[in-house]
């Protein structure tokens, strides 16, 4: 079953990000945690079964730096948790679904991710994750 697993949201500086979702009366669900495999920032905020994760560059190299370049900040992308990853992986690419990476790479809490290009998401960034077992 595919859910909605987080909203990523693209922020120079984690507190600068946070404001609108502290004066809706949310909290940062645990401490922030760099994912050094995508070079982010994260700060997470849940929302019933769903998160909205801000993100803000680690460096220069990083996709939301980069992001951050072209675009304000706001949204970047939406993730979909899925049981079967790498299965599901194969299941789009029969159908022709452009990923960005060959394998899935490491997210944050340690989840397996990967990403599909925005074309193929007909205008927006998409990421497939799976947590580990028993998780969510
Ligand atoms: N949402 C929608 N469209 C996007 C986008 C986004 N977040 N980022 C880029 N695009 C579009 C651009 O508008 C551009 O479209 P056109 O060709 O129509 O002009 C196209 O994609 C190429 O964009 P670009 O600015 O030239 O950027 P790059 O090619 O250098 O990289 C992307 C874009 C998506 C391939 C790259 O950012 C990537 O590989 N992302 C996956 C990893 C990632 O985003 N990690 C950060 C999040 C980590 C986390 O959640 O933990």
């Amino acid at each position: 079953m595919v859910q909605l697993d987080h909203i990523g949201i693209a922020t120079p500086d984690l507190d600068t990000g946070s404001a609108p979702y502290l004066a809706l009366g949310l909290s940062p669900e645990g401490p922030d945690e760099i994912v050094e495999a995508q070079g982010v920032n994260v700060r997470v905020f849940r929302v019933g079964d769903a998160m909205v994760e801000l993100l803000a560059p680690t460096g220069p190299e990083s996709a939301i730096a980069k992001y951050l370049e072209k675009n304000r900040p706001g949204l970047h992308h939406t993730a979909y948790r899925v049981d079967d990853i790498d299965a599901e992986i194969e299941r789009l690419k029969a159908t022709g679904a452009t990923f960005l990476s060959e394998k899935a790479g490491a997210g944050l809490h340690h989840t397996r991710v990967i990403f599909l290009h925005p074309k193929w998401g007909a205008g927006t960034l998409i990421e497939l994750c799976e947590h580990p077992k028993g998780q969510h």
